[in-house]
């Protein structure tokens, strides 16, 4: 038996051994109190993640980028921000950015990427909101694979990359997470930052189910 053999069987044997409850099954939908409704297109979100796949099958393409609901404009209505990834080098088919969403207050929302300063292509893993310099209007701190980015927000509708003013320039990566958060507690928020791994594309492991082809 090779191993992919094995971890089938083996994962067969949990899932019939495995005590599942009954209510996993028997709940309808009307017997959770809500419904959801799938209205990503009537509200106007246009937006295909690019995770960069060219056939190299590297490991942060399996990671998937995160997003945020914000108030960037401070309306009293949620904004969206969606995260991408791009193309790798040496493999550029497209050209694809990270997407903000202003909230029309009637349902729909308008991609306002563009006049918000947001038009940049970096491979986003998650996002950080908070308001780090108390003027009321929330930044934005984005990890990456590479450099990690802060932007700040300039309370007038746009963003201005703060990654270097910030002294944040230089600390390559591969962030997954941040939080930003007063430790000290003097009023103003810090920023933790999660690494995940050391990681290139050069130095990517070569992880297979069948011995040869890499998984
Ligand atoms: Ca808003
Ligand atoms: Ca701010």
């Amino acid at each position: 038996m090779n191993r992919r053999d094995f971890l089938l069987a083996a994962f067969g044997t949990a899932i019939s051994t495995a005590a599942v409850p009954t209510w996993a099954f028997a709940s309808p939908a009307s017997a959770l109190g809500f419904h959801l409704t799938d209205v990503t297109n009537a509200a106007g979100l246009q937006f295909l993640h690019n995770s960069g796949a060219y056939g190299g099958k590297l490991l942060p393409e399996t990671l998937g980028s995160g997003c945020a609901f914000l108030d960037y404009d401070g309306d009293g209505w949620q904004d969206i921000l969606l995260l991408n990834g791009m193309d790798w080098p040496g493999h550029k088919r497209q050209r694809c950015t990270l997407r903000l969403y202003r909230n029309n207050r009637n349902g729909t929302f308008t991609d306002v990427t563009r006049i918000a300063g947001l038009d940049i292509e970096l491979y986003g893993m998650g996002v950080a909101v908070g308001d780090y310099n108390n003027d009321g209007f929330p930044d934005i701190f984005i990890t990456c694979v590479g450099q990690s980015r802060l932007f700040r927000n300039t309370g007038k509708g746009t963003f201005v990359d703060a990654t270097h003013s910030s002294g944040l320039f230089g600390r390559q990566g591969f962030s997954t997470s941040a939080l930003w958060f007063d430790y000290d507690r003097d009023g103003l928020l810090d920023l933790f930052v999660c690494n995940y791994v050391r990681w290139s594309p050069e130095h990517d492991v070569f992880c297979s189910l069948d011995g040869s082809h890499k998984s």
